[in-house]
């Protein structure tokens, strides 16, 4: 029987003091917030090894996950088709998540240049172009909005094309693309891989799990090198591409003499509103009216990292701290969109008096309220919310306890950022990153992201294994609700270089950037790929992505975008370990074939580890291992053994 959750410390379900300061004081409310759903309802242990099919209803089906191949379906399916084919859907799932809103982003981008949309403009004109032009659409002696116009019809491609590569291909390392051309894993529009992944693990279609997989990459690709690329690329040239900016994050950026609005989901245009209409100088006459001295608008989730990397706007928190943020009941609006918005905060906000209210005609809660942002006048919209946050401000009636924690970090970092911050202005380039990787100063480089889970201590093991990394000298690139883990632990600060191993912190040094680089929202890990991909253009660390000394990890993931996230950096080439549990029954082929197989076939492979420590074990090791293929791991032995030597190792 589960233990009563006032029995468990809440040093055991967080290591964010704010959120243990809320759960402690919901448990005095009276308040049921998602660690105490996640501790009454056990995961179904067979639901949890994904051993379970309900794809027609002669099942469900369950396999024995202690002994996988004692039997199979009604159908016959075997543990192999049953967990390949969830796993298909998983990633179906997630791709179609991250697409649909990258499609959203591209339509806003259309009806921006054709003058349909006045509220939202071209920020940055220079990307647009660069986009442009790597996508062979000719730039010179052309109007701006004819050059836009070509890059949405042949963006639009990424989302509905039926045959034929998407365009982003053309940005994937030359050897990494042939051999997705020779395994037959090209993606052709999102919708089509979509749509095929679907069909494939319905019923009676698709029951080799070596097939299976085929697809499954196919579709992954269509999310990181389509949809999740396209999404983040439209968002910096609407909105800007983020540059790095000091930020205050945590729950203590709650002011308790002003409006605080929270504003939490994925899309960008939401926010964007939202900056402008806590601005306008009617709406904080009123607010003053009201008697507060201000309005403050603070992000949450993926959200908040979009709103402080471009607005340098204050974050107060990831996923596992969405409901406990309201728990300090001075919130007056959470405003919401699309994706990792629990229906449980309506019943936390309707508790506290909170506004709660969905925007997006694809998300509405029940019980919430909802007002529509409508692209052609937001403003509608976002003003609306700033009106009744006020108005909450003003009948303020339960008690306020905000926690005081919070700490400053750099955030912001993009693609675009890093080729300038390691080779200036003139000589913008990747060449002094991979100089240093070769010199052994820097290990390798790892992808550390995805969201937080009541499952698994919060915050915990994204701060543990970024820890050991750096410590072991490999600079860590983070997205998502694992970004504000660190950033909540002071690790995104130019400090956190005083926690690196003495390569690392010397390079951190040179360059003035911490060992940690927040690069935005989950979306947003599409500009690792880029960087990956930039990588190996330079040169020095082998022809294609599977050659470079890095990984990928994901400790707390959650979401069914994680696992597209995942296996889109799998099939790109990237060892990637997933902690805390993964969707998988133990013994079966399917499993050797994601965690072995599909590195001898030319890909990366999965992972899994419980322990951050284990985590950053595998991971390093298999830098290690890339080092020693490269032929440069006798430069890094010299680095551990001699100061002397390392330093005659110099920057160039
Ligand atoms: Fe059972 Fe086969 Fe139907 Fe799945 S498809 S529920 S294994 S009969
Ligand atoms: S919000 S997908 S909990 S990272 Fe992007 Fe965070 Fe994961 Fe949602």
């Amino acid at each position: 029987m589960a233990k009563p959750l006032e029995l468990i410390n809440v040093k055991d379900l967080t290591i964010c003091e704010s959120t243990a300061q809320m759960i402690t004081k919901a448990r005095n409310d009276g308040v049921e917030l998602f660690f105490d759903r996640a501790n009454s309802m056990k995961a179904c242990p067979i639901g949890e090894k994904s051993a379970c099919c309900k794809m027609c209803s002669m099942g469900p089906c369950r396999m024995n996950v202690n002994s996988p191949y004692d039997r199979v379906g009604v159908c016959g399916a075997t543990v192999d088709t049953i967990v390949a084919r969830n796993f298909g859907r998983m990633v179906a799932g997630g791709t179609a998540a991250h697409t649909d809103h990258g499609m959203a982003m591209l339509e806003l981008f259309r009806d921006v240049i054709s003058g349909k949309t006045k509220d939202y403009s071209i920020k940055d004109p220079i990307k647009l172009m660069e986009i442009a032009a790597s996508l062979d659409i000719v730039t010179e002696g052309r109007e701006l909005k004819d050059i836009a116009m070509d890059l949405y019809h042949e963006l639009e491609r990424t989302y509905t094309q039926v045959d034929g590569e998407i365009p982003m291909m053309k940005r994937v390392p030359p050897k990494t693309l042939e051999h997705w051309r020779a395994a037959g894993v090209v993606p052709r529009g999102a919708m089509r891989e979509i749509m095929e992944m679907m069909h494939r693990t319905a019923m009676g279609v698709d029951q080799d799990y070596e097939n299976i997989t085929k697809q499954i990459t196919r579709t992954a690709l269509a999310d990181g090198w389509g949809g999740s690329m396209v999404s983040t690329d439209i968002s910096d040239i609407l909105f800007g591409t983020p540059s790095p900016v000091e930020v205050e994050v945590d729950m203590g950026v709650l002011k308790e003499d002003s409006v605080n609005i929270i504003v939490h989901g994925h899309e960008p245009n939401l926010l964007e509103s939202m900056v402008v209409s806590v601005a306008d100088p009617t709406l904080l006459e009123a607010a003053k009216n009201a008697g507060a001295k201000g309005i403050n608008l603070v992000g949450m989730c993926c959200s908040g990292l979009e709103a402080l990397s471009r607005h340098g706007l204050s974050h107060a928190g990831n996923f596992s701290s969405t409901e406990a943020v309201l728990v300090t009941g001075a919130i007056d609006a959470m405003t919401v969109d699309i994706q990792c918005i629990k229906q449980g905060l309506q019943k936390v906000a309707d508790f506290y008096d909170t506004p709660f209210i969905t925007t997006n005609y694809r998300a509405k809660i029940e019980g919430a309220q909802h007002i529509q942002l409508e692209e052609h006048d937001p403003r509608e919209c976002t003003d609306e919310i700033v009106i009744k946050a006020i108005t909450r401000f003003k009948n303020r009636k339960k008690p306020i306890q905000i926690p005081r924690n919070k700490t400053k970090g750099v955030h912001g970092f993009s693609f675009e950022y890093i080729n300038y911050m390691l080779g200036g202005s003139f000589r913008g380039s990747y060449t002094p990153l991979n100089e240093n990787i070769i010199n052994g100063r820097i290990r390798g480089v790892a992808g550390v992201v995805g969201c937080t889970n009541p499952r698994s201590k919060q915050d915990y093991s994204h701060v543990e294994l970024v820890k050991e990394l750096i410590r072991n000298d490999v600079l860590v690139l983070q997205t998502g609700c694992s970004q504000m883990a660190l950033a909540k632990a002071g690790l995104t600060g130019p400090g956190a270089a005083a926690l690196a191993g003495p390569g690392l912190a010397e390079v951190c040094e040179t360059v003035g950037m911490p060992p940690v680089l927040g690069l935005g929202s989950c979306v947003d890990n599409s500009r690792i790929l880029i960087a990956a991909s930039e990588m190996v253009k330079v040169g020095g660390l082998g022809d294609c992505i599977a050659d470079l000394p890095a990984a990928g990890c994901a400790p707390e993931w959650m979401s069914e975008k994680a696992i597209a996230i995942g296996h889109y950096f799998v099939a790109s080439g990237v060892y990637t370990v997933f902690g805390h549990n993964f969707p998988m029954t133990k013994g079966t082929k399917f499993e050797k074939h994601l965690f072995e197989d599909l590195e001898t076939l030319g890909f990366g492979k999965w992972g899994f580890a419980d322990d951050p420590r284990e985590m950053a074990r595998l991971m390093i090791a298999h830098i290690d291992k890339k080092r020693k293929e490269l032929g440069i791991d006798k430069a890094r032995d010299r680095v551990l053994m001699d100061m002397a030597d390392r330093q005659a190792l110099a920057i160039e």
